[in-house]
């Protein structure tokens, strides 16, 4: 397998006739305004529009034209995204920095499935990884997984970070409505010991299950706060050294593809649920990392959420792009960032459920496209992830909307909703549902000079109450907030960021960024543990900062 399929000596993207012809027809268009658009094409709101897996995808509130999109997939064939996607589904070695496939598609194939890394067919160990967390799950929801005095099983805290913890905290908020209620879920991931402290101080050690989730079980984080739980549960439970094994066997078990850390940390391997090296950290709470998520909403329900992902994987990998909602997704997302300027997303679900979204969406974008080399190592001359962020409607209208309506920059949006209510209280969805159609209709139509004038307004006012309008947006749709619909969510997502990372020639499965905090951080630490004052080879500003600090933080130091 080509492992730069699709990629390989790529003509320089802004140099491209594509790129170029989007460039003009840019120019020709930018003037156009939203409500124009829409005075010409009518329709457009019934035929800009997409639907795959139960989601409804509509962009007629895009900035574009037909021709645009015409130009958007012309751009998208001519850097290989056929091929890329291709690679990518027959596990081709995408993640070139790293060397690796990138198959989180694998994760959700179904059974029967044939998908092959380097010649062996990895679907039946997917599911033979999903078969023992369906049995522990259903062992530990039933009670049958008892603690070590005994106790029903109680509590569950899932301890990681990053890739290791967004995902199943996310999941399990969004979910939490199929989740077992009489059990509590809580997540631990920040080093601050405020964290463990506030996640554990009302539990019983003896009622709860530690998931130590870290992919190379090595990240200072997710290690310090698994030591400070194996110190708190043993405190109450261990007993004689054959006890304290006995404790951590009954209280712990492990997601990680790192055997040799997982035992020298004391849990039994028989505990420890595997994925491998293909899966991305921000790919991965659909492998064994959502353990904490099937506990919550059982067996069934984390089936159904693998469905929706593979629905969409199957719509992205086979449906022609003028249809595809991924593709759309992410050459929209081109087009607001290259061509018009914008530097940001705002993702705005009408779900409350979906509060943790935002965040999450932040790690799989941000994190994924924040590149400024190409696959080849040359600097990228145009924009590549916009920053992503957001909160739920409606409370995001009575803060940070104003920006967005009247403020000087530009800021699509992704609105997502749900026909039907989780929770019915009188007529609230049809209120939280009416906000959101009128906020996407009132971005991009606007209040013009003549509207405010007509409401009596003073001469003085009407510049402050005039809403310019062509604001862009994107509303996704789902009947009901499903573990089906999530996993569908997230793979729209997911792809989205894929076609993106594909325009751009970057790779959007590597993170070296990251990796360079892990190491500082380790570093530093140990400056700032030394008993001795130590020899700082810092700039001046942290050299005095790490002093300070030394100084006024008490303890020892
Ligand atoms: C995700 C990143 C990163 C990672 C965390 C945790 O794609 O690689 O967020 O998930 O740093 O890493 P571990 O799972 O190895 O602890």
């Amino acid at each position: 397998m080509n492992v730069r399929a699709g990629a390989a000596a790529r003509p320089a993207l802004t140099t491209r006739p594509q790129w170029l012809a989007l460039q003009r027809h840019r120019d020709q268009i930018k003037a156009r305004h939203l409500r124009e658009i829409f005075a010409d094409d009518p329709a457009r709101g019934e035929r800009l529009r997409a639907e795959a897996a139960g989601l409804y995808f509509d962009y007629s509130k895009q900035r574009v034209t037909d021709e645009t999109l015409r130009l958007l997939l012309d751009l998208a064939n001519a850097c290989g995204l056929p091929q890329r996607i291709a690679a990518m589904f027959s596990g081709g070695r995408i993640n070139t920095t790293e060397d690796r496939a990138v198959l989180h598609v694998a994760l959700r194939a179904p059974r029967g499935e044939h998908i092959e890394v380097d010649g062996k067919d990895i679907v039946p160990e997917v599911h033979a990884v999903l078969d023992r967390m369906a049995a522990f799950s259903g062992k530990v929801r039933s009670g049958a997984w008892v603690g070590h005095s005994g106790k029903r099983i109680r509590n569950v805290i899932s301890i990681g970070i990053g890739g290791s913890d967004l995902g199943p905290v996310m999941a399990y908020e969004t979910l939490r409505d199929y989740s077992q209620r009489d059990m509590v879920f809580r997540f631990v991931s920040n080093v601050d010991g405020t964290d463990f402290v506030e996640a554990t101080r009302d539990l019983d050690a003896a009622e709860t299950l530690f998931i130590i989730c870290s992919k190379t079980f090595t990240t200072l984080e997710t290690l310090t706060n698994a030591y400070a739980a194996r110190a708190w549960a043993l405190k109450v439970l261990g007993g004689a050294d054959a006890d304290k094994s006995g404790a951590v066997a009954k209280h712990f078990v492990a997601v990680s593809t790192n055997v040799d850390e997982v035992r020298k940390f004391g849990i039994d391997t028989a505990q420890m649920f595997g994925f491998w090296d293909w899966v991305g950290g921000r790919y991965s709470m659909d492998s064994a990392i959502g353990l904490s998520t099937m506990i919550a909403i059982g067996a069934e329900n984390f089936r159904a959420m693998l469905a929706g992902f593979h629905a969409i994987d199957e719509h992205f990998r086979t449906t022609p792009f003028e249809r595809n909602l991924p593709t759309l997704m992410g050459l929209l997302a081109i087009w607001n960032n290259n061509f018009l300027g914008a530097t940001t997303v705002a993702v705005l679900p009408y779900a409350q459920y979906l509060k943790r979204f935002p965040a999450y969406l932040q790690q799989l974008t941000m994190e994924s496209n924040g590149k400024h080399v190409t696959l080849d190592g040359v600097h990228v001359d145009y924009e590549t992830g916009p920053i992503y962020w957001g909160e739920p409607g409606t409370n995001g209208q009575h803060s940070f909307y104003q920006l967005i309506h009247q403020g000087t920059r530009l800021v699509p949006c992704d609105f997502i909703g749900f026909c039907q209510a989780l929770n019915p209280l009188g007529n609230q969805h049809d209120l939280l549902m009416a906000n959101l159609f009128a906020q996407s209709e009132a971005l991009a139509f606007g209040k013009t000079v003549a509207e405010v004038k007509a409401e009596g307004t003073p001469d003085a006012l009407v510049p402050h109450r005039v809403c310019e309008g062509d604001r862009p947006s994107t509303t996704i749709l789902a009947e009901r907030l499903t573990p089906h619909a999530l996993g569908a969510l997230v793979a729209l997502y997911e792809h989205s960021v894929f076609v993106q990372g594909t325009i751009w020639n970057i790779d959007s499965f590597d993170q070296w960024g990251v990796e360079l905090g892990k190491a500082l951080a380790k570093r530093t630490a140990l400056e700032i543990a030394s008993q001795k004052d130590p020899e700082l080879a810092h700039d001046s500003s942290t050299n005095a900062l790490i002093r300070r600090y030394r100084r006024l933080r008490g303890g020892d130091a």
